[in-house]
């Protein structure tokens, strides 16, 4: 075959972090905190008070109290109304995996980054077009919010880098579009730390040399950052100042998912409408689950109306299965489940899809927790 130089495809990224993450669940679930300083705590146990603050919410960093505080100390900042809880990771993850869930079948790919963040590659599915994504940005917001109750900030960008950078720019419930012609702008009224990876020692030497905004950055040279933070991390921070990132996606295993979806020849208004075509999308589905060699535990659908609005649900099964009337089965109670909450729903575009994936040689599938990026 004749060498071909391919350009490289722009990508349009979304990264989706949740806002205060575990006290804006504490808030959710208890009514009674709306309103006041509230302060989510990992103690240690050794006495009452030590330990580290998880995190707070905004009315509680405004007194000062702040994500690794010492517990003793954020007690002496707050105010006689802030409330103090203790942290319970196993609620907080289950609220991170319908999130997490959520954003999958708004993206081609998907990395989840941490328990409340995630990068998604939507590149394919907005057509390469930043309005499409913009819309995509919407429709998740408000999915998410329906599903969870929580609100998350989206950054979009084109690649992880702006993406990461963009989602903190406006917090909460923000989201920030920065197009590749716009990257330069963007980054250059920058402080160094604003860059994913660049801590206090990282500032502290940049700041030495009389490097402070990324735009002092960009102006070292690349032979000069090396010098001063070895190969890696210097050819990071010469790439990282000019918005440059070519990383991919780490998609993990059980992130992995297949669907199918189209466009119906009649738009719907209730499920007895969409039977004939819920089951050849099934079958092809079960023919492409079948080639993997996977069993599956999760059933999603994805539903578009006439407005190209977006909605979906996923229904976790209690244990794996492959088999073809199970998908059909469950996509078709999600499609009523869809119906019934949304009334006058007029559905054009519609799919079914399976996640959560375990290799049919494969014994039990081991997933990792989550840890804090
Ligand atoms: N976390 C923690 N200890 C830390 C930092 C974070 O336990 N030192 C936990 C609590 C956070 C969650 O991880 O809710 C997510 O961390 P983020 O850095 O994304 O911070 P938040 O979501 O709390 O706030 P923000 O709205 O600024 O994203
Ligand atoms: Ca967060
Ligand atoms: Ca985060």
């Amino acid at each position: 075959m004749a060498e071909q130089k391919t350009k490289k495809q722009k990508r349009i990224i979304f990264h989706v972090d949740c806002d205060y993450f575990f006290a804006q669940i504490e808030e959710k679930r208890k009514p009674e905190l709306s309103g006041k300083p509230v302060v989510v705590c990992v103690y240690s146990g050794r006495t009452a008070d030590s330990g580290a603050v998880g995190t707070a919410n905004y009315a509680a960093r405004a007194l000062g109290i702040n994500s690794g505080m010492p517990i003793a100390f954020a007690k002496k900042k707050a105010s006689s109304d802030t409330i103090f809880l203790p942290i319970d990771l196993p609620y907080y993850a289950k609220v991170s995996e319908k999130i997490i869930s959520a954003c999958l079948h708004f993206s081609d790919k998907l990395q989840k980054a941490s328990i409340d963040e995630a990068f998604l590659d939507v590149t394919q599915k907005c057509n390469e077009s930043y309005q499409k994504a913009r819309q995509l940005a919407i429709d998740l917001k408000k999915e998410i919010l329906e599903q969870t109750g929580i609100t998350v900030s989206v950054g979009i960008g084109p690649n992880k880098l702006i993406a990461k950078i963009a989602s903190g720019r406006k917090k909460p419930d923000g989201m920030t579009v920065v197009q590749e012609n716009e990257v330069k702008n963007f980054l250059a009224g920058m402080l160094v730390k604003e860059i994913p990876g660049v801590g206090k020692k990282t500032e502290e030497l940049l700041s030495a040399n009389r490097i402070t905004t990324i735009k002092d950055l960009s102006e070292e040279s690349l032979e000069k950052l090396v010098k001063l933070f070895g190969k890696a991390k210097g050819n990071y921070l010469f790439n990282a100042s000019r918005g440059i990132d070519e990383s991919e996606l780490e998609e993990s295993a059980d992130k992995k998912r297949l669907s199918v979806i189209r466009t119906m020849k009649t738009d719907c208004t209730e499920v007895a409408q969409m039977n004939e075509y819920l089951e050849s999308l099934c079958t092809e589905l079960h023919l492409r689950a079948s080639k993997q060699n996977v069993f599956f535990k999760t059933v999603f659908i994805i539903a578009i109306d006439t407005h190209l609005e977006t909605f979906s649900r996923a229904k976790t099964l209690e244990s794996k299965t492959d088999s073809v009337d199970t998908i059909f089965v469950t996509a078709k109670k999600l499609f009523e489940e869809i119906f019934t909450q949304k009334k006058g729903l007029i559905l054009r575009r519609a799919g079914v899809g399976v996640i959560n994936f375990l290799e049919k040689n494969q014994k039990t599938s081991q997933k990792s927790l989550f840890d804090f990026a």
